[in-house]
């Protein structure tokens, strides 16, 4: 363009220019190097950081703003009603053990090679916020993830906040890990995540002596001032949470002495059986774990089994669409995530376990779901709950077509996920002419009933999106699911998915 104007712009803006181009000829300094040397390493990162800068200017000149969601959030999903679902199918991998596999390999001295990995928008903000922070991660290609681990003390200071999306994981894990680090973080997310509570673990973090200050009411985003000596302590967690156990946790690698966690009920290990998988120590003595800071975390390989978060989807599917038969392979069953099957089994569902194995520290099975006429329902409570905490959604559909009376207890923890997802499944579900009321703490449903299909809004919650995608199965006529993009969450290809099983 007018070279009058960029003899302006520079001289204008002399300083500024000049250290954009030291640091420019710095780096082209090191690529020199690098190349002279052989160091390949080096060039990887460089690479790898540049296939992600051009993939964030392709945005930009798509007028997609990097920060915003990646799903396109006007897919309108309509549903028919009736149809038998059959085949086999390995849904995406665990969106827990996935967010995992990224954080411990970058903290792991050596690479890491991980293999399942899900490739839906929160575990890709995790990923994406550790490459933000200097790790060399190469892929997601077709679940296949390469990360050069830097070392508990090798993490770069980002370049500006860190974007989550939509993740309260990861910003609840991070929180913990960015809490030590001699840098300071910004950590930021979508318009959902912003109104989720994080003082959870920015005050147990600060009793440590973390530096966290949060927007309004504990919500992000948060800022985390670092170069701070952390302390371990003894924590009794107020609610039954995973997330705020790992943060704190992940905390503990970096706190003088121990740090240990007691939960009022389990929630999910997979922290715990990840750490020990990359050969730190953790105690487990009944619902406290414990860990001291002083070791390292050595690379390993992680299979990634598949999630039941999203197998329970098929789980109902089959079991209320006359005629159905399923095989779902290679599905994680920790017994910390595996309540959806117990209360399947309750209800009289037909689901059969086989081929159960231990893969990378993770009980696997395949499980066999048929469908089941008459189904009944069952009571939820108690410490049932956290076991499938993100299942229930999708169980109210199952209780609709349960003949009796179902009862859910003790949930008060989903009126802050992605959505008050108690509120909304209530809602949308009398919608569909459902008989059931909300509680205090969770719903009563009485099931069995015929019911038929409604236009139901997704708030851009995922799990909503896929409950009523299945629940549209039993009902009597169509169902229209706005905002159905938000699948891409935790299942980008769910809908594909079930138009291949002939739902
Ligand atoms: O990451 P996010 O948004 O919090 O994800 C959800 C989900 O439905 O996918 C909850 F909304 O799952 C959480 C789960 O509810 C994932 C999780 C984990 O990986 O540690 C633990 C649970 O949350 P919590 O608050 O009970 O610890």
């Amino acid at each position: 363009s007018d070279p009058v104007m960029w003899h302006d712009i520079f001289l204008t803006n002399r300083d500024a220019v000049l250290r954009i181009l030291d640091a420019f000829r710095g780096d082209l300094d090191a690529l020199r190097a690098a190349i002279d040397t052989g160091d390949g390493h080096h060039m990887l990162g460089v690479f790898t950081r540049a296939r992600v800068a051009r993939e964030h200017f392709s945005k930009i000149l798509a007028r997609r703003a990097y920060v915003d969601a990646m799903h396109s959030n006007d897919l309108i999903y309509l549903a028919q009603p009736g149809g038998t679902l059959s085949g086999q199918i390995r849904v995406p991998g665990d969106k827990s053990i996935s967010h995992r596999s990224i954080m411990l390999g970058s903290l792991a001295e050596g690479t890491t090679e991980v293999e399942g990995f899900l490739e839906g928008e929160d575990a890709l903000a995790t990923l994406q916020a550790f490459r933000d922070m200097g790790v060399v991660i190469e892929g997601p290609q077709h679940g296949r993830v390469t990360i050069h681990g830097v070392g508990l003390h090798g993490l770069q200071a980002p370049p500006g906040p860190i974007y989550l999306g939509n993740s309260g994981t990861s910003m609840r894990l991070l929180s913990g890990l960015l809490a030590a680090q001699p840098f300071d973080t910004v950590l930021t997310g979508d318009a959902s995540l912003s109104k989720r509570p994080m003082n959870r673990v920015a005050k147990p973090l600060r009793e440590m002596g973390a530096v966290i200050e949060t927007a309004a009411e504990g919500r992000p985003p948060l800022v985390i001032r670092g170069g701070q000596r952390l302390t371990g302590m003894r924590y009794e967690m107020p609610m039954a949470s995973a997330q705020v156990k790992s943060s704190l946790l992940l905390a503990g690698l970096y706190a003088a002495g121990e740090t240990a966690v007691t939960e009022p009920a389990p929630t999910r290990d997979h922290t715990e059986r990840m750490l020990r998988g990359f050969g730190y120590p953790v105690a487990v003595h009944g619902s406290t774990a414990t860990v001291e800071s002083g070791h390292k975390l050595t690379a390993t390989h992680i299979e990634v089994p598949a999630d039941i978060s999203s197998a329970a989807f098929f789980l109902v599917a089959a079991s209320i669409a006359e005629g159905s038969e399923l095989l779902l392979e290679h599905v994680g069953i920790n017994p910390t995530r595996d309540g959806m099957l117990r209360v399947c089994r309750a209800m009289g569902a037909d689901i059969t376990l086989l081929n159960e194995q231990n893969s990378g520290g993770e009980p696997v099975a395949d499980l066999l779901v048929r469908y089941t006429p008459s189904l009944s329902g069952t009571v939820i409570e108690g410490e049932l709950i956290p076991t499938l905490i993100d299942e229930i959604p999708i169980i109210a559909v199952l209780a609709a077509t349960a003949n009796g009376t179902t009862v859910i207890r003790n949930a008060e923890e989903l009126k802050v996920k992605e959505s008050n997802r108690l509120d909304i499944m209530v809602n949308e579900l009398t919608a569909m002419g459902v008989s059931l009321e909300g509680t205090d703490d969770g719903m009563i449903i009485e099931g069995g009933k015929p019911f038929h299909g409604a236009q139901i809004d997704s708030r851009l919650d995922h799990r909503i999106a896929m409950s009523f995608a299945i629940a549209s199965l039993a009902a009597e006529t169509p169902t229209e699911i706005l905002r159905a993009g938000c699948v891409d969450i935790s299942y980008p290809t769910f809908y594909q998915d079930l138009a291949r099983l002939q739902a």
